[in-house]
């Protein structure tokens, strides 16, 4: 019955929509475009990141893959309802855990990362009995109880996510920009987090133990990727850009330690493309989900 919330996309991402049988892994778009307080527009990122994977060249060079040969099956985006982000996260829920019933590997494509309350609790539904890691990778910590007073929305999906998970099974990668409630509540809580100055810091090679160490203790990991984790350098067509980040590079390369056969779930969210005129951003995130598969591709077959 999920096909009643699926709206089909004209352009698959690469190109092609390979069918369920002949791939494992699934693209979703879920444009959610509703919460966003600075510059709005993610709406349009599922397509735009459609359009720019078709110019990628599909060999994978992290995992020794041609992800042509693997494909996607592109089922379209979540009918969403602007302005009611409620609705649009009970369309997002009903989609996906259909999918992940029928044992799909998922890439979704917001939207806003509101989002990933949705994909969140779809994940949780599935997997009850087992333990579910949310692995954020964002800028912004996104902890607060609420923000302007919006309970659901993009500041506050972290938050949102730990009362669902309890907070020892949230991961934060990549932040910067914090609230001092935000701060508070991490150390109240013991919440994991790696900033974007602990990778000069202690250096990636740390960085990388540290998540290895963290994920190995998890079933299931949804790995939730707000592009503006990036410096806005490198991807400026985001929503909140915020100064200080990763370079793609270093993402990359912790991600490639970090997925394997326990994760079902990749959000990439935040991308606003009307602020993306070089589309470097867009590509970026369609370069993420093509490097990625090859990887997860190349630790579930070996
Ligand atoms: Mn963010």
């Amino acid at each position: 019955m999920y096909e009643l919330y699926i709206n089909e996309s004209p352009v698959a991402f690469l190109g092609f929509s390979k069918k369920p049988e002949e791939t494992p892994f699934t693209v979703l778009g879920a444009p959610l475009d509703t919460t966003s307080s600075y510059r709005p527009g993610t709406r349009f990122a599922p397509l735009r990141i459609r359009v720019a994977s078709q110019s990628l060249e599909t060999y994978s060079l992290l995992s020794h893959i041609d992800v042509e040969k693997i494909g996607f099956h592109d089922i379209g985006d979540v009918v969403v309802v602007q302005g009611d982000a409620r609705k649009s996260l009970s369309n997002v829920e009903t989609v996906v855990r259909s999918l992940l019933e029928k044992n799909r590997r998922l890439f979704v494509i917001g939207g806003e990362h509101t989002i990933s309350v949705g994909t969140f609790r779809a994940l949780e539904r599935v997997h009850r009995n087992r333990k579910v890691l949310y692995l954020v990778f964002d800028a912004h910590a996104d902890l607060r109880e609420n923000f302007m007073g919006l309970e659901l929305c993009h500041a506050t999906v972290a938050r949102r996510i730990a009362e669902i998970s309890g907070p020892e099974n949230i991961m934060l990668v990549g932040v910067r920009a914090l609230s001092e409630e935000e701060v508070l509540f991490m150390k109240r809580n013991e919440i994991s987090v790696i900033t974007s100055f602990d990778f000069e810091k202690m250096g990636i090679k740390e960085v990388m133990y540290r998540l290895m160490k963290k994920v190995s203790e998890y079933d299931v990991v949804h790995l939730s990727i707000d592009m503006d984790v990036l410096d806005p350098g490198y991807a400026p067509g985001v929503t909140t850009p915020e100064p200080l980040g990763l370079t793609p590079l270093q993402l990359l390369h912790v991600l490639s330690k970090v997925v394997d056969e326990n994760t079902w779930l990749v959000d990439i969210v935040e991308i606003a493309p009307a602020y993306d005129p070089s589309e470097s951003t867009v590509f970026l995130g369609a370069k993420l989900i093509l490097e990625l598969a090859g990887i997860i591709y190349r630790k579930i077959t070996s």
